[in-house]
């Protein structure tokens, strides 16, 4: 019997179509070094991996039974694709459209979250400070949007559709990319703009590129001195793309306004670090992408890359098509 390891539980519907053809296992516990991982995925024929997990080189050559790594999200920076490709596992992703909604709106929700001091006011209210001070309400004036400027650095899929909701509020938007994408530029009514041009023009900042080693810290010090003093960065891509102790530096200082941000360098954050304790943020717990309908979404899309690759066949979202010439259920 085939048998697929899941690291994380993910949407019932998905785990009952794998388990039409597999024995499918959900790890206890996340699996975060290396060793750990090793040792369990060394007994599976496929993993759907929720991203945590170092598929390094050594995991990977170590795990002679693996035939696919499905990654239950789009990012795949914890893969090692050339290493999987050249051992003939498949690495596969789950660009699905609800995952893209999910994460624009999540953008979006964490702008007017810092803009509007929601989460402030929420706490102001349950802890009875409007009862006592009904007038004191200075502390929520907040920053209208429209006629402001949302600077997006990479305008890919998720980034087209926070532009497109942007635009909505009223907000002009600039983006950078490694390429001008014409198109979208015609459709959103976006306009391209150098990186520097962005960072020194734009109110509002959002991250939305994949980690790379050409964006790992793409935003450090230079890039948030250059920042207007009010601006407001935010990040739903992954927290290595800024560089967290300048970004400390910068929100302690006042020389940025505020950060809302969904990923961090290091997840979970502790609770201890600086990030956690600066007044100026709205921190979310990775969850940009988690709604009912993303998440049922993905998971049936990782569980039918699986179930491919396990008969034999090619799965819809490879990341590396050229294993298949050498494809370990090929030999
Ligand atoms: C994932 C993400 O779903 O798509 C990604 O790469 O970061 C999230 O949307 C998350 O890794 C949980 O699977």
């Amino acid at each position: 019997m085939r048998r697929v390891l899941l690291t994380a539980p993910i949407h019932q519907d998905a785990v009952e179509l794998l388990r039409g053809v597999a024995e499918v296992v959900v790890s206890d516990k996340p699996l975060r070094s290396e060793d750990e991982l090793m040792n369990v995925v060394k007994d599976f024929d496929a993993v759907i991996s929720m991203g945590v997990e170092p598929f390094t080189k050594r995991v990977l050559e170590n795990s002679s039974r693996l035939l696919i790594v499905a990654r239950h999200g789009v990012g795949y920076d914890n893969i090692d694709v050339d290493a999987a490709t050249r051992l003939g596992i498949w690495v596969t992703i789950t660009p699905v459209e609800e995952l893209f909604d999910a994460v624009a709106d999540h953008a979006i929700a964490l702008l007017l979250c810092i803009t509007r001091k929601i989460c402030t006011a929420d706490s102001f209210v349950r802890l009875g400070k409007w009862f006592e001070k009904p007038f004191d309400k200075q502390l929520f004036i907040g920053i209208g949007l429209r006629g402001k400027t949302l600077g997006i650095v990479g305008l890919g899929r998720i980034g087209a559709r926070i532009a497109e909701r942007a635009k909505g509020f009223g907000l002009k938007v600039i983006y950078y990319d490694i390429e001008r994408k014409i198109e979208l530029e015609k459709r959103l009514g976006v306009e391209f703009s150098q990186f520097d041009y962005l960072l020194k023009n734009s109110d509002f900042i959002v991250v939305s590129v994949p980690l790379t080693e050409k964006t790992r810290g793409l935003i450090g010090e230079r890039e948030l001195y250059m920042m207007k003093q009010n601006a407001i960065l935010i990040n739903i891509s992954r927290g290595a793309v800024v560089d967290h102790k300048a970004l400390v530096k910068a929100l302690k200082s006042g020389r940025l306004a505020g950060a809302a941000l969904d990923v961090f360098h290091v997840e979970p954050i502790p609770p201890t670090d600086e990030i956690v304790k600066l007044p100026n943020t709205v921190l979310t717990p990775h969850i940009a992408w988690l709604t009912e309908e993303s998440r049922r979404a993905m998971a049936m899309r990782a569980a039918e890359n699986v179930i491919k690759v396990l008969n034999g066949e090619e799965p819809l979202d490879a990341i590396n098509p050229t294993v298949k010439e050498f494809a370990r259920n090929k030999r």
